[in-house]
């Protein structure tokens, strides 16, 4: 057992990371700790939600033609606020933005730009379910100024951190700056977030696999093919497994790298793209999965690979154990052929 004077804060642990390396400017710790302070606005207002009855539609749908909830308003303003006047970052965009968002003018553009989704899986509010914020940092590539549009839509392997806020039984941050993933978990009654989980390893073998299989019909064969060996229908490729989905990526994410298991959500005939957005979504997950020793494709090719043609790009994802992962990638092969 720790002394309560030995624990590791957030602060803490991101400042001696950037002592070993040497490269860090300690820039990059402040704006890791402008997202924890986010967070812990997000994660208060959460905690209230079934008290102040702010629960329901806003009445406005977001720019994915989804239903916006209050949550969702506040968690994004409650964002773009705790990074906007920081002088850190130069751009943002969110996920419930159509557009890019500039810094103000009277603020001095930093050297970063920040995305975020600001409340992912929200749909789970009204029935207490775990939720989450996923934010992402790249290097701006312009030289000065207002950030533009070129600077946000980088391929994912840029990123110089990314991580999630998951607002469950505990509320954890989940970060990576490149050299391993670090969770924390905070502590309600100091407001700090303690260092929980150093150096978190998705587990080799995959356990669990997580999908929405209500759309079995919509995927492809070999889509199809590929959950139906998770399920024991190829017992000589892939050793069957046990099937979670909560519908909140966050929550599967997180389940899927402390036991074990692998996270789908494919092109469908409905969603030929698939659903979840490359930059806000699928990035900084198949960041934290390879930091973590896991993999995450689109089917055919490496998340992190992907070049953005657009804020809002949706992209098919599969994430998780590296095996796992790479049985869905050599099964569509064998099944659809090479792309
Ligand atoms: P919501 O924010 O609308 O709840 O969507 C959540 C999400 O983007 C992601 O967190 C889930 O993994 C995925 O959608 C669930 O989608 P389905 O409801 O189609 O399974």
């Amino acid at each position: 057992m720790l002394h309560p004077t030995q624990v590791t804060t957030l602060e803490r642990y991101i400042l001696d990371q950037e002592r070993i390396h040497p490269e860090a400017t300690g820039e990059l710790t402040n704006l890791l700790y402008d997202v924890a302070l986010a967070a812990k606005l997000i994660a208060a207002q959460i905690r209230r939600a079934g008290l102040v009855n702010i629960l329901g539609t806003a009445g406005a749908t977001n720019v994915q033609g989804e239903e916006q909830q209050k949550l969702d308003v506040w968690a994004n303003e409650t964002m773009k606020n705790a990074l906007n006047r920081t002088g850190r970052i130069c751009a943002m965009a969110s996920e419930e933005d159509e557009e890019l968002i500039p810094v103000p003018d009277d603020v001095v553009p930093g050297k970063y730009v920040v995305l975020f989704d600001p409340l992912d899986g929200s749909s789970n509010i009204d029935v207490n379910a775990a939720v989450g914020t996923i934010f992402s940092i790249y290097k701006r590539l312009s030289s000065d100024g207002h950030g533009t549009l070129a600077d946000l839509l980088q391929p994912g392997h840029q990123q110089v951190a990314a991580g999630y806020v998951i607002y469950g039984s505990s509320v954890m941050m989940v970060y990576s700056a490149g050299h391993g993933v670090h969770g924390f978990t905070l502590d309600p009654t100091i407001g700090e977030f303690l260092l929980s989980n150093p150096m978190m390893q998705m587990p080799r073998t995959a356990h669990y696999y997580s999908v929405n299989e209500s759309n079995f019909q919509r995927w492809s064969k070999g889509v199809q093919a590929a959950v139906r060996g998770f399920k024991g229908e190829d017992p000589e490729r892939m050793r069957p497994k046990n099937s979670r989905y909560i519908g909140s990526l966050v929550a599967d994410f997180h389940r899927n790298l402390i036991k074990g298991g692998i996270f789908l959500y494919p092109a469908d005939t409905k969603n030929p793209r698939g659903k979840l957005r490359l930059l806000y979504e699928c990035a900084p997950m198949a960041f934290l999965a390879e930091a973590a020793g896991g993999a995450a494709t689109d089917g055919r090719n490496r998340i992190l690979d992907l070049v953005p043609g657009a804020l809002h790009e949706r992209v098919p994802l599969v994430v998780g154990c590296a095996r796992g992962v790479d049985y869905v990638r050599t099964t569509l092969e064998a099944v659809e052929g090479m792309a």
